[in-house]
C-alpha cells in the first residue's frame, strides 16, 4: 500500500460538530436528539448532505439507517465499514456518537484527498437509534441489520406516548419490511468504529488512542408495580400499597445487588421512573422504571438480573401490590477482532501514537456488528471521562489524532 499521509481538516470537522451539536431539542451545552423527532430528521438531512457533497453515494433503509458508500475498484468484493450514532440521550453531550460520525466522514474525505483509491468498497454508517431513550432499548438499528432482533417485535414496541417504532419510522417517511434491513452475510468484510472512551482511563494514562479488545454485556429491565393508589390523607398507612415505595426498594436493592456480585465490573442504574397519578397528595398506584445492569462477565450481570427479579417477587407479596418484570434484552459481550485491533495498534505505531488494548465498558453499535463481520473500535479521551452529560468534551486534537487513525486503518483493511 503506498505511504498514505491523510490529512484532516480539523477546522472544519470542528465546524460541523458545532453545526451538528445545534441540531438539539435541549438548551446549549446540552444537546437532545431522539430518533424520528422533527429535530432528528433535520440533523439527518445536514448529514446526509455532507456525506453527498463529500462525493459518496448516499442510501437509507426502512429503519433509516443510513450509508455513505466509497464503491471500491473491486465493488463486488464484501466492504469495509465505519461509522456510528447520531442521537443523544436527553440532556447529554455533542461528541459521544458523533466522533464516529462525523470523524468517519472526515476520515473518507481525507482519504480521498490523498488520491487513495479503495479495493473494497467503503461504507459509513449512521445506525439508527443506538440510544434506548425512545423505545426503551439501545441499538435499534444494528440489531435489525445484523439479524440479532426479531423484526416483527421490534416494529410494535411502542413509545411512552404508545405509539409503535412502525407508525414512528413510516411517519418519519422510512417504510418497508424491516425483512429488508438484516444485511446479506459477509456484506462487510470489516467494521471499525472511532468512540469517544465515555470513562477516564485513556486521559489518567495520558494515551491518545485506545484500541478497544471486548464490550461489556449490557441487559435492559422494565418493571411495572400496581398498586391501589388512595388519598395522600385518607388512607392509613397499614392500608396502603404504595407503589412507588415498592420502586424505592428495590432500586437500593438493585444497587446492593450490584455491589456485592464479587466483580468490579457490575454496575446498574436505574435512570428512569415514571409515577401515577404524579400528584403530592395521591398515593402512587401505577409505577414503572427501567434498569440498566452491566458487566464485562455474564454471570455477575446475569446475578444481578435475577436479583431484581425475586426482590420484585418477594417484595410485591409483602407489600401486597402486583408487580411485574420485562426483560428487554440481556445481551452477550462481544470481543473484537484480532486482526482488527492489530490494524490499529500497527497503524498506531506506524505514526508513533501510543496506543493501549482496553474494554468497552459503554455499548456501542459494534456490539451488534460483531456479529456479522470482524469489528474494532477505536477510542479517543474524553475530558475526565465524562460522558451522557452537557460537559461531555473531546479536544480537537483528539478527534484529530483518531480520524487520522481511523483513516489508515480503513485503508489498509481495504487494500486487498
Ligand atoms: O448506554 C450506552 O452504553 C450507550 O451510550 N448507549
Ligand atoms: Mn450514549
Ligand atoms: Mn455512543
Amino acid at each position: 500500500m503506498m505511504e498514505l499521509n491523510p490529512v484532516v481538516d480539523a477546522e472544519h470537522l470542528m465546524r460541523e460538530f458545532e453545526e451538528l451539536a445545534g441540531f438539539s431539542d435541549a438548551e446549549p451545552p446540552a444537546v437532545t436528539r431522539v430518533v424520528f423527532t422533527e429535530t432528528d430528521l433535520r440533523a439527518r438531512q445536514f448529514l446526509k448532505e455532507s456525506c453527498a457533497h463529500a462525493g459518496l453515494l448516499v442510501r437509507e433503509d426502512a429503519l433509516g439507517n443510513t450509508f455513505a458508500r466509497w464503491e471500491g475498484t473491486n465493488p463486488a468484493l464484501p466492504a469495509v465499514g465505519t461509522g456510528s450514532h447520531m442521537d443523544a440521550i436527553p440532556h447529554s453531550g455533542r461528541f459521544d456518537g458523533t466522533v464516529g460520525v462525523l470523524g468517519g466522514l472526515e476520515a473518507l474525505r481525507a482519504l480521498r484527498e490523498t488520491g487513495f483509491q479503495p479495493s473494497r468498497s467503503l461504507e459509513l454508517l449512521i445506525f439508527t437509534s443506538e440510544e434506548p431513550t425512545r423505545f426503551g432499548l439501545g441499538c435499534l438499528g444494528s440489531r435489525a441489520l445484523s439479524g440479532a432482533a426479531d423484526l416483527g417485535a421490534l416494529d410494535r414496541m411502542v413509545d411512552k406516548e404508545g405509539r409503535s417504532l412502525e407508525q414512528v419510522r413510516t411517519a418519519a417517511g422510512f417504510t418497508g419490511p424491516l425483512t429488508a434491513v438484516t444485511l446479506p452475510d459477509s456484506y462487510y468484510s470489516a467494521f471499525v468504529e472511532l468512540h469517544i472512551e465515555q470513562g477516564p482511563l485513556l486521559e489518567r494514562n495520558g494515551v491518545p488512542i485506545g484500541a478497544v479488545t471486548a464490550i461489556a454485556a449490557p441487559a435492559a429491565l422494565r418493571v411495572k408495580f400496581e398498586g391501589t393508589g388512595g388519598h395522600a390523607g385518607a388512607v392509613l398507612m397499614p392500608d396502603r400499597h404504595d407503589a412507588l415505595c415498592a420502586a424505592a426498594e428495590l432500586i437500593l436493592d438493585v444497587e446492593k445487588s450490584a455491589r456485592s456480585t464479587g466483580s468490579p465490573d457490575t454496575v446498574a442504574t436505574v435512570g428512569f421512573c415514571s409515577v401515577h397519578p404524579g400528584a403530592s397528595n395521591s398515593i402512587p398506584s401505577r409505577v414503572t422504571v427501567e434498569v440498566d445492569i452491566r458487566d464485562i462477565a455474564l454471570a455477575p450481570r446475569n446475578q444481578v438480573v435475577a436479583d431484581v427479579k425475586h426482590v420484585v417477587a418477594e417484595m410485591a407479596a409483602r407489600r401486597g401490590l402486583q408487580a411485574g418484570v420485562e426483560i428487554l434484552n440481556a445481551d452477550p459481550p462481544a470481543t473484537m477482532a484480532p486482526p482488527i485491533v492489530d490494524a490499529v495498534l500497527a497503524v498506531c505505531s506506524q505514526l508513533g501514537i501510543a496506543c493501549q488494548r482496553m474494554v468497552s465498558r459503554a455499548y456501542h453499535d459494534s456490539l451488534y456488528m460483531a456479529r456479522i463481520c470482524p469489528t474494532g473500535m477505536i477510542f479517543i479521551p474524553c475530558r475526565a471521562g465524562v460522558s451522557h452529560r452537557p460537559d461531555e468534551f473531546a479536544s480537537p486534537e483528539a478527534i484529530t489524532q483518531g480520524v487520522q487513525v481511523l483513516a489508515l486503518t480503513l485503508a489498509k483493511l481495504s487494500s486487498d
